[in-house]
């Protein structure tokens, strides 16, 4: 069987949910949380988004999964509210396919559509897809940030970054790729470049989240560098919303 076909169907069928990762202050609480799509193919079960997202990708069925996910955030967050649960921003990942000027209706809708207060949506976007043509991501950045979304690189480090870019972006924050924080500990080429990253992004009033943070010594060096969030198993896996929501009535 094709799984692209079934892909198209996953939709309309109900079969995608997000589940919600925490980010963590360095020495608070749950600061705000990663939306991650999950397939959830009736026969094959749990589908990883490595495996379908490129396939959506090949289409324009990319822009209606990433339409459908930031309407999934924004209604959760009202719910969310509504119901009392201190809400946190959530980060949306978006696809370079997504990141063209018709992304900006989509944005205003959803948040119009749900009364949303626009610093509770980040949007992140890839080191790869916002430096592509960096000159139209800086004017198309600049109108996201006109709408009061949050901004974050996502990746960082792993893209080919142009500083002078870098330095023109609205963004508010870069996520630290999680291949430089898995050795950490062994790796003093890891550490410098997390040191680097870290200094060179509050240089420019930017924070730091550290992906893929799995241990306590990690920890302790992350923090160490003044990082300030962190995201990664070893506080928690990316949970569906309900779970979320105890964590966060859980408080800091
Ligand atoms: O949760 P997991 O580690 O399996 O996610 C793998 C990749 O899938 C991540 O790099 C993430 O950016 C991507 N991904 C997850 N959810 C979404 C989404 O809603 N939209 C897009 N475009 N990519 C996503
Ligand atoms: O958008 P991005 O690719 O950064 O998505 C985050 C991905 O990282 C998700 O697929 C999630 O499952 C994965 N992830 C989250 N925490 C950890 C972790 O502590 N270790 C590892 N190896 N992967 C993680
Ligand atoms: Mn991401
Ligand atoms: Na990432």
């Amino acid at each position: 069987f094709k799984l692209e076909n079934a892909l198209h169907r996953a939709l309309e069928r109900g079969e995608l949910e997000l589940h919600y990762q925490p980010q963590v202050a360095v020495g608070g609480g749950i600061a705000s949380a990663e939306a991650l799509l999950r397939w959830r193919h009736p026969e094959r079960g749990f589908v990883p988004p490595v495996e379908f997202v490129p396939l959506a990708e090949e289409s324009d069925l990319i822009l209606e999964i990433g339409e459908w996910v930031l309407e999934q955030v924004c209604s959760q967050l009202r719910a969310w509210r509504r119901a009392g649960v201190p809400v946190v921003p959530i980060a949306v990942n978006l696809s370079a396919h997504q990141f063209d000027d018709s992304i900006l209706g989509t944005v205003r809708r959803v948040l119009d559509d749900c009364g949303l207060a626009p610093e509770l949506l980040e949007l992140e976007l890839t080191e790869s897809a916002s430096m592509a043509d960096a000159g139209k991501s800086c004017a198309l950045l600049d109108q996201l940030k006109g709408l009061g979304v949050r901004l974050a690189i996502d990746d960082f480090g792993t893209g080919y970054s142009n500083l002078n870019y870098l330095k023109r972006f609205p963004v508010d924050r870069l996520k630290l790729d999680r291949s430089f924080v898995h050795e950490l500990e062994t790796d003093a080429d890891d550490l410098a470049i997390a040191r680097a990253v870290i200094a060179m992004a509050h240089g420019l009033r930017l924070s730091v989240v550290a992906e893929g943070v799995e241990t306590p010594g990690q920890l302790e060096l992350l923090a160490g560098l003044g990082c300030d969030h962190v995201q990664g198993w070893l506080f928690s896996r990316a949970v569906p919303a309900p779970q979320l929501a105890k964590l966060l009535a859980r408080g800091p």
